[in-house]
């Protein structure tokens, strides 16, 4: 991991460092790092800002930022890393029972709380099988096919507009969020369709997020990333979007996978306010 700012920017820009939690910790750890050196003061204030900036979607680092901001204390970073550590493995252990033997789970994108959902379920020798899907344009859905497949899971890998085709041989959609929101929940792009498929074919759609991925504020952001990503011959007459976010409003979604219990849409609105 870098040990400088800088670098910890770039490799969070670029993605080296990804999906929402991960984000959090090691920025979490640098910032640690850095307090312990210099104090809660100017340097904090900007390293901070920097971080929170680079992903703005993703609620977690802003939420455990504003923690910290409040109380100034190493020992509440080290609270929060040893909360972020603990609440994956309550959420796994609690998505797990989900899980039934022989179940078919349909993913998207990359997410370590919901992948820590099937792992644990494998663990725990139910013979399950993921549809993966590739999740364009960075593909971070064949991180998780390869991740799943490596542990010798069946798994099959599927591009994002073949989710119709195989949505009748699934049991359960699984993925995780960036932001958990009074709209809806917040995931990587391509998230929505996949529910309103769900939905269309009366198939349950899960969520596993952190309580700290509640997202209170005001705004929602939508990530707007490179346009290059999506295709990198520039033409004038071409204009290229590439929205790295959706939301996928309440009506689709079953229930969401806290560490805290597996809660209604009701609940976590509840949470909320
Ligand atoms: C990642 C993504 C993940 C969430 C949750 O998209 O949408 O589902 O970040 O991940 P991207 P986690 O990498 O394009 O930002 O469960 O690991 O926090």
């Amino acid at each position: 991991m870098p040990n400088d700012l800088e670098g910890l920017v770039k490799s969070v820009k670029v993605m080296e460092i990804r999906g929402a939690r991960k984000i959090a910790i090691e920025s979490l750890k640098f910032l640690r790092k850095l307090c312990k050196k210099k104090g809660f003061g100017r340097e904090f204030n900007r390293a901070s800002k920097k971080l929170e900036k680079v992903r703005p979607t993703a609620v977690v680092l802003h939420n455990c930022l504003e923690i910290i901001r409040k109380e100034k204390k190493i020992e509440i970073i080290n609270k929060l890393l040893r909360q972020l550590r603990i609440s994956e493995k309550e959420i796994a252990r609690r998505g797990s029972r989900l899980i039934k033997n022989k179940y078919v789970i349909m993913t998207h994108c990359h997410s370590k709380e919901a992948l820590s959902v099937i792992k644990q379920a494998w663990k725990e020798k139910k013979k399950i099988k993921v549809y993966a899907t590739e999740t364009e344009p960075k593909e971070q859905g064949i991180k998780t096919a390869k991740e799943l497949a490596k542990m010798g899971m069946p798994v099959i890998l599927i591009v994002d507009s073949a989710t119709e085709f195989f949505i009748k041989d699934v049991d359960i959609v699984l993925v995780g969020t960036d932001a958990i929101r009074k709209e809806g929940i917040v995931n990587k792009i391509g998230t929505y369709p996949l529910a309103v498929v769900a939905w269309e074919h009366k198939k349950p759609f899960y969520v596993a997020g952190d309580t700290l991925k509640l997202d209170k504020r005001k705004k929602l952001i939508i990530e707007e990333r490179d346009p290059d990503e999506v295709y990198v011959e520039h033409m004038k007459t071409l204009e290229v979007r590439n929205p790295a976010f959706d939301v996928t409003p309440w009506k689709y979604v079953k229930r969401v996978i806290t560490e805290k219990g597996v809660l209604t849409p009701g609940n976590v609105k509840k949470m909320l306010k």
